[in-house]
């Protein structure tokens, strides 16, 4: 991790459904229930198709000084503690431990999504000690998402592993949202295309792709979807992010 401080956009996917865990459903009644994805393309969330997480995590639900409640890394509610998420600066409010397998096949609800329900997919390159250990999956604009999607909708054996429905998963394909010049409009599937990609495990090449596909759509892209079509993403990134933090749908998150 660097040393510069980075900025995040938490983008709230609100749950539609309460994990099946006895005792949790009753500390979660009549409370909104998020899943916060921290992202740096708040511009892209037009593409959502589903939210991932690390199977085998450590997840804590956190009590929210707003009354929420999010679904977390311990490493993020330690960061939010002083960013006055909770009650008391520099302290966690906590409510109980998930797993990650305990959130897979859950649907949310994510903000300007143009899917009404996504659900919780397991990938296994997620990080638990950058952001939320909770990210949002764009796979026309993040390779990284489109081989994600793309090896569970590829692999049966996959699906089985982690007992995913294939609602879940088939019906949810990469929506063009931006164009970038070189690209095209799925710029994700395009570099997975070029670099041949074929699993999730490819971290080099699929860094590789993330760079080239984020750096030409940060400062070529136009978006095509949205209030802010037909602007540039460079344009179109400031203001998505305040009004998904002025009408309550995403949250200023750093570390
Ligand atoms: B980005 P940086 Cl469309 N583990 O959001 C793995 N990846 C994580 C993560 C974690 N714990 N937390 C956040 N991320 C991802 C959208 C997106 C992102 C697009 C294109 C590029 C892109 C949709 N996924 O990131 O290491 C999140 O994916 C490329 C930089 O802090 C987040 O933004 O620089 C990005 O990594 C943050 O990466």
């Amino acid at each position: 991790e660097g040393v510069q401080p980075q900025e995040y956009t938490l983008i709230k996917m609100k749950l539609l459904k309460l994990p099946d865990i006895p005792n949790v459903a009753q500390l979660f009644a009549h409370k909104d229930v998020f899943l916060p994805a921290a992202t740096l393309r708040p511009e892209t969330m037009y593409g959502q198709t589903n939210c991932w997480v690390l199977p085998s995590g450590d997840y804590t639900a956190y009590q929210l000084s707003n009354g929420e409640i999010y679904i977390a890394s311990p490493h993020s509610g330690r960061n939010m503690a002083y960013q006055d998420f909770f009650e008391e600066f520099g302290k966690t409010s906590e409510l109980c431990t998930l797993k990650g397998s305990d959130l897979i096949g859950l649907p949310v609800k994510a903000p300007l999504a143009q899917y009404e329900e996504i659900f919780v997919l397991p990938l296994l390159t997620v990080s638990m000690v950058k952001g939320t250990g909770i990210v949002t999956s764009v796979p026309s604009d993040a390779p990284d998402d489109y081989r994600g999607l793309m090896d569970l909708k590829e692999k049966d054996a996959l699906r089985a592993k982690f007992d995913l429905k294939d609602e879940w998963v088939l019906p949810f394909e990469p929506i063009p949202i931006i164009e970038t010049p070189g690209f095209g409009n799925l710029a994700a599937v395009e570099a997975c295309k070029r670099h041949k990609i074929r699993s999730q495990n490819d971290k080099d090449v699929l860094g590789r792709a993330k760079e080239e596909v984020y750096k030409a759509g940060f400062y070529n892209g136009v978006l095509q979807v949205g209030e802010m079509a037909g602007e540039p993403v460079m344009k179109a990134k400031t203001k998505i992010r305040e009004h998904l933090i002025n009408t309550g749908m995403g949250r200023s998150y750093s570390e």
